[in-house]
């Protein structure tokens, strides 16, 4: 009989502790299919975070490391340094880990252009730990931590990490994309493709910022929660690209210098 759907090879057989809707699962799959359709699971290594991702070492179909909280860029540059160009490096994160107790690590490694690839998880809230608030909770959502809502006076405002990552000139390659719809899924995965494509090429650092659900701590059906990342996140996390890259060119112009280095 053919074969017309298969679960991806870059996944292991282990089931997922995720929330029923959690769209965790989809970002996992995504990345998994991304590494084995790369043909590089025998040569990546994860870095897994703390957070609810933080037990992706059994999921992932490659080598993983984990990291204490926020400082995966740092073990995943220490990962990429030793090991050399011919590993894929990857960490997931996040917007706990990532944008508050590891935003000095991440600002510093894409500020240094590591030859890293990160897919950055942004639900608006700490999930795991049920629900806190986040660098990156909106305006007047509530949380555990502030039952009013968010507020800026009292807060800060929510930080768009793909916008301000994307100053930096180290880093190469910064995108946001969602993955509320199959179609999103499909492009949310040409994103992940090019951003380890850069890292394989040795171009540096590259980012994917992910919208993604948390429809326990914001207390939705996963319908719902869907919904609420549409109408909420997207007008103000807005899906685009910040930094790209023409791998061809950039290889084919580093080739020149090469040639004129000799
Ligand atoms: C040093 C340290 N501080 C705090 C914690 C508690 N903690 C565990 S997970 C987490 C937040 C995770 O939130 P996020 O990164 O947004 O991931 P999510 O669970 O939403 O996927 C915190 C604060 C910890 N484990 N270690
Ligand atoms: S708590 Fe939220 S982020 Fe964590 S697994 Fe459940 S739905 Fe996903």
């Amino acid at each position: 009989m053919a074969v017309i759907f298969e679960k991806t090879k870059g996944l292991t057989d282990a089931q997922t502790h995720y929330c029923p809707g959690c769209t965790h699962g989809i970002i996992h799959r995504t990345v998994g299919e991304v590494l084995e359709e790369m043909d590089v699971l025998g040569n990546a290594v994860g870095v897994a975070p703390v957070g609810c991702s933080v037990l992706a070492y059994n999921y992932f179909n490659c080598d993983m490391s984990e990291a204490a909280h926020g400082r995966a860029p740092a073990v995943a540059t220490g990962i990429k340094r030793v090991l050399g160009p011919d590993h894929m490096v990857f960490t997931y994160q996040g917007d706990g880990d990532l944008a508050s107790i590891g935003t000095a690590e991440i600002v510093h490694a894409a500020n240094r252009g590591e030859n890293i690839t990160v897919i950055f998880v942004n639900n608006t809230t700490y999930g795991m730990t049920g629900g806190q608030m986040a660098p990156t909770t909106l305006i007047g959502e509530k949380a555990t931590t502030c039952q009013g809502g968010r507020d800026p006076k009292l807060h800060g405002y929510p930080i768009r990490i793909a916008e301000m990552l994307s100053t930096l000139v180290g880093a190469t390659f910064v995108e946001r994309v969602r993955v509320d719809t199959p179609a999103e899924v499909r492009k949310a995965k040409k994103v992940i493709r090019k951003a380890f494509e850069v890292q394989k090429a040795g171009l540096g650092f590259s980012l994917v910022e992910v919208l993604s659900t948390c429809p326990t701590n914001w207390g939705k059906t996963p319908v719902d929660a869907l919904q609420w990342l549409r109408d909420n996140m997207i007008p103000y996390y807005p899906v685009q690209n910040f930094r790209d890259i023409d791998i061809e060119a950039a290889l084919a112009e580093r080739a020149e210098a090469e040639k004129e280095d000799k």
